[in-house]
């Protein structure tokens, strides 16, 4: 039965990749290394000792994944640039290949009529600038970080709208500098994660103004990872742990991003770890953007517990569906998140910059791959965004990720969350049940069952 809502017209479908996660060709083109290459060479790093080397070949690859997007009907691309395919050593030196191959991509999408949504940092820092004091603990990447956006901008501006300074700051600095699950795999404490949010903050507040002067009409936004924390029970301590949970991860960068401060009970909190934020830097973050993208995979149910002193949650798995990933599978998750910011904060227009879910993909006999599960978590997450225009909320687009099963970072190739499935031997692609059925919604405008 087809639901009787429809996506207003001006809605953007798209779906989303990253450039380690699916390039591969890490030699070629100039490309320098970053420190995904080193962190995926190391062993014991990665599930099975996968690495990006080759991924989905799509530096290779692109002009036929450009066709496979036509064929879902996808009107948007959300991608990433590898800043070491620009500037190899981070600085300096400027590789002209690089350009031209994001750009050879950018015509192409909109010879297509794709609309480019360009992310600068999706976690591969250039090695080089890791060895240079640390990466993002060194308060000077932030003038690296916008030469590399000054290049970019002048070169793609013309023709690229969107851009996105950053993709989830909340991983990159707790599972790269504290967790070590991610590059540069640090477990260096709390400090050192902070340090890297606020210099990626700053990086973020610096580059608005830089690419609204490189851009006309630039729609400058940042892509945050949030969930709601709700309490496993009204408890005061689990009141209290989904409280500390959501500063962990949500307020400590919506607070400085729209009101220009860090939230007072986490600045408590971590006392003793805080990084150095200088006079100004606020003000330099709280800049007005266009569109805050929302990556949407869970919600967060929250225990007091002993995870991430003096943080202190325990997460709790409620009773229910789960993704291959083991996320909670909770439509319901997608509208809360996108309640709550409008609700508690003064944001612009939002996009669901992320959603998807890894399950178990196969090839059947008859050469498909019926991915209901995958369908039926879109369809049901594409119900609550309708829901929130319903409600008032300024939601203006839906980003699946992934457009392509790819290198899904420690678990290496064994998370498929495409909505293409690649045989990693051959780079054969098959347009999986759930990528016949996005283009459907495309079409009809409408979550109806495929
Ligand atoms: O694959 C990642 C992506 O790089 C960032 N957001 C979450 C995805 C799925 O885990």
């Amino acid at each position: 039965m087809a639901d009787k809502r429809i996506f207003p017209d001006d809605f953007v479908w798209g779906a989303a990749t990253a450039a380690y996660q699916i390039e591969g060709a890490v030699n070629e083109g100039g490309r320098g290394k970053s420190i995904w290459d080193t962190f995926s060479h190391t062993p014991g790093k990665i599930n099975n000792g996968d690495t990006g080397d080759v991924a989905c070949d799509h530096y290779h690859r692109w002009q036929d994944d450009i066709a496979l997007m036509k064929q879902i009907n996808l009107e948007a691309y959300r991608f990433s640039i590898a800043w070491s395919r620009i500037l190899p050593t981070g600085r300096g030196h400027i590789n002209q290949a690089g350009l031209d191959f994001y750009s050879a991509l950018v015509d192409g999408l909109l010879a297509a009529d794709i609309t480019p949504f360009v992310t600068l940092y999706h976690w591969d820092l250039p090695q080089a600038l890791q060895d240079d004091g640390d990466g993002w603990q060194r308060r000077g990447i932030v003038d690296d970080y916008l030469a590399y956006v000054d290049i970019v901008s002048r070169t793609l501006g013309d023709r690229v709208q969107y851009w996105s300074t950053f993709n989830e700051p909340w991983v990159f600095s707790w599972s790269g500098y504290y967790f070590g699950e991610d590059a540069p795999g640090w477990q260096n404490g709390i400090k050192a994660a902070l340090t890297t949010t606020h210099h990626a903050l700053l990086a973020h507040g610096r580059a608005v103004p830089l690419l609204r002067q490189n851009v006309a009409n630039a729609k400058v936004g940042i892509a945050l990872d949030m969930n709601v924390a709700e309490p496993a029970t009204d408890k005061p301590k689990d009141v209290a742990a989904a409280m500390r949970f959501d500063g962990f991860q949500n307020r400590w960068y919506l607070g400085p991003l729209f009101r220009g401060n860090y939230p007072e009970d986490m600045l408590e909190l971590y006392a003793g770890n805080l990084p150095d934020i200088h006079d100004g830097d606020l003000a330099q973050i709280n800049v007005p953007i266009d569109y805050l993208g929302i990556n949407f995979y869970r919600r967060s149910v929250m225990a007091a517990g002993e995870e991430v002193p003096p943080v202190n949650y325990r997460r709790v798995s409620p009773s229910g569906d789960y993704t291959e990933m083991g996320s909670e599978v909770s439509p319901q998750g997608l509208y809360d998140i996108m309640k709550y910011v409008y609700d508690h904060y003064d944001v612009p227009d939002l996009y669901i910059t992320e959603n998807g879910a890894a399950f178990k993909d196969e090839v059947s006999a008859d050469q498909k791959v019926h991915d209901t599960k995958r369908v039926d978590y879109l369809y049901a997450h594409f119900g609550q965004a309708q829901r929130a225009i319903e409600d008032g909320i300024p939601l203006k687009g839906y980003f699946v990720w992934s457009l392509l099963d790819n290198f899904e970072w420690a678990y290496g190739y064994q998370m498929r969350f495409g909505l293409v499935y690649v045989d990693y031997e051959t780079q054969r692609r098959i347009i999986k049940d759930s990528g016949h059925y996005l283009a459907q919604v495309i079409r009809q405008k409408q979550p109806s069952s495929i």
